[in-house]
């Protein structure tokens, strides 16, 4: 009888997780578009090579040969269920899954799944701060391939999902599962906004219970799903000054975290610690010490008496607004940085409240002239990179100005990812303070 045999595409850190979890047990090929001329950009390519010399790695143009001996495809989350490859599969009638669902067969311990537009990684280190004595584990699209993290033995994950994920991988039976927010993002891969909300939705098809957010849109889950709905009643919610965890205020003053958003991040990661049995007082530890993640509203200094805050991470336009609205300043100015990838997203929110709150923006990267377009009586000029912007922003600010990297965009255009993005920015801003 012939070896089943799995062809995994994409070779990012899921798909080598993937080639990781799989080739002991059945024959594997894997297949990146990058593969041939372009072959030196695939980061993983030499290591492949020479850990797994097993492992076939076939250029997309042979695929075709190969197609018929394919039992399954795991297609790593970057690329689109539109990709050629995948609906060539399709038509074939050969499954094509993500490494969500080998991870979602695998796993014997209880597992909480967090998605949103905007939140999950910071709601995600949250939760695990506060269940880090239950040695629960983070991973997925935080960083750590939910396969990876299958070795640690963990007593529990916590799963970090985009809707790339989701949008592969059938319903899986999560212990606990939440849509954090949703608003306009990645309309590049999605088809429409529908498409990406379903997406998102996908997560609560299966689980044992949903935590949502009742005050945010498109979160709430399918009737018949067992739920607990926050800010409806007193014993989950926000209050002016506090936040309140079954029945017990954290008044704002204990929490370490500002931002309105945020203070929403820290409501949902409580509700579901307490239900996975942290103490409060573990809760109360936890909001009083944690400060945020790199690359999200991080304050990288004041030099010249000007604040430099480092937003990288809000790459759409929700996050951005949410940033420029967290940051404005009464009496004093606050010079905006935004431009990158716009992912199909649409700038008419932005542009109106860069309108009402920002003194001056700096605009940079591929899709710059788009956000200009909607921009209407606040000033702003181009910049052709980020350390010209940061130059213009230098020039143009004084002490008690703040500015503010929120680029509304992915990084995609001018860097590896946000995280390289927000760095330069910091590199570049001490660097030009000096
Ligand atoms: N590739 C192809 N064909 C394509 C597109 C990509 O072959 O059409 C190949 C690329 O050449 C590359 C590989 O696929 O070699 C990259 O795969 P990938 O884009 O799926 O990325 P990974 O390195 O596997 O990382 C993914 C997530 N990336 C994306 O979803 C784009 C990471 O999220 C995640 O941390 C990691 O898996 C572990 O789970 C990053 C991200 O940007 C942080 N996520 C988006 C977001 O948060 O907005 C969704």
């Amino acid at each position: 009888m012939k070896q089943p045999v799995d062809l995994v595409m994409g070779l990012g850190v899921t798909g080598y997780s993937v080639v990781e979890f799989l080739h002991n047990k059945r024959a594997v090929l894997v297949c990146d578009t990058r593969s041939g001329r372009d072959s030196q950009f695939i980061p993983r390519l030499q290591q492949l090579r020479s850990t797994y010399p097993n492992v076939r790695v076939v250029p997309p143009k042979q695929i075709n040969k190969v197609l018929s001996q394919v039992s399954r495809i795991i297609a790593s989350p970057g690329i689109p269920m539109s990709h050629t490859l995948l609906q060539l599969a399709k038509l074939r009638n050969i499954p094509v899954l993500g490494d969500l669902d080998l991870f979602m067969d695998e796993v014997k311990v209880p597992v909480i799944a967090i998605t949103g537009t905007n939140g999950k990684s910071t709601t995600v280190a949250l939760l695990q701060a506060m269940l880090s004595d239950k040695g629960i584990v983070a991973c997925g699209n935080i960083g750590t391939p939910a396969l990876e993290a299958l070795s640690l033995e963990a007593s529990g994950y916590i799963l970090e999902l985009s809707s790339f994920q989701l949008e592969r991988s059938k319903p899986a039976e999560f212990d606990a599962a939440c849509v954090l927010n949703v608003s306009m993002d990645h309309l590049d891969h999605h088809r429409s906004m529908e498409e990406y909300i379903a997406a998102k939705q996908c997560i609560y098809k299966k689980c044992k219970l949903a935590v949502f957010d009742s005050t945010e849109a498109y979160t709430t889950p399918p009737e018949g799903v067992p739920f607990i709905a926050l800010n409806q009643n007193h014993t989950w919610c926000m209050e002016d000054n506090a936040i309140v965890v079954d029945g017990q205020q954290i008044s704002r003053h204990e929490i370490a975290l500002q931002n309105e958003y945020d203070l929403k991040n820290l409501l949902v990661a409580s509700a579901i610690a307490h239900i996975f049995g942290a103490s409060m007082e573990k809760i109360r530890s936890v909001a009083a010490s944690f400060g945020g993640l790199p690359h999200r509203a991080q304050v990288v200094g004041v030099f010249d008496g000007v604040k430099y805050v480092n937003d990288s991470k809000a790459t759409n336009v929700a996050a951005a607004v949410a940033s420029i609205r967290a940051n404005r300043l009464f009496g004093n100015n606050l010079i905006l940085i935004a431009g990158g990838t716009a992912k199909g997203s649409h700038f008419e929110i932005l542009g109106a409240t860069i309108d009402q709150y920002v003194s001056h923006t700096l605009l940079f990267g591929a899709d710059s002239h788009r956000i200009a377009k909607h921009v209407h009586s606040a000033p702003y000029s181009m910049a052709s990179s980020l350390a010209e912007a940061i130059q213009q922003c230098r020039e143009l600010s004084q002490s008690g100005d703040t500015v503010l990297l929120a680029p509304a965009c992915s990084s995609t255009d001018m860097f590896a990812n946000f995280e390289e993005r927000g760095r330069i920015f910091e590199q570049l801003v001490r660097s030009s303070a000096l």
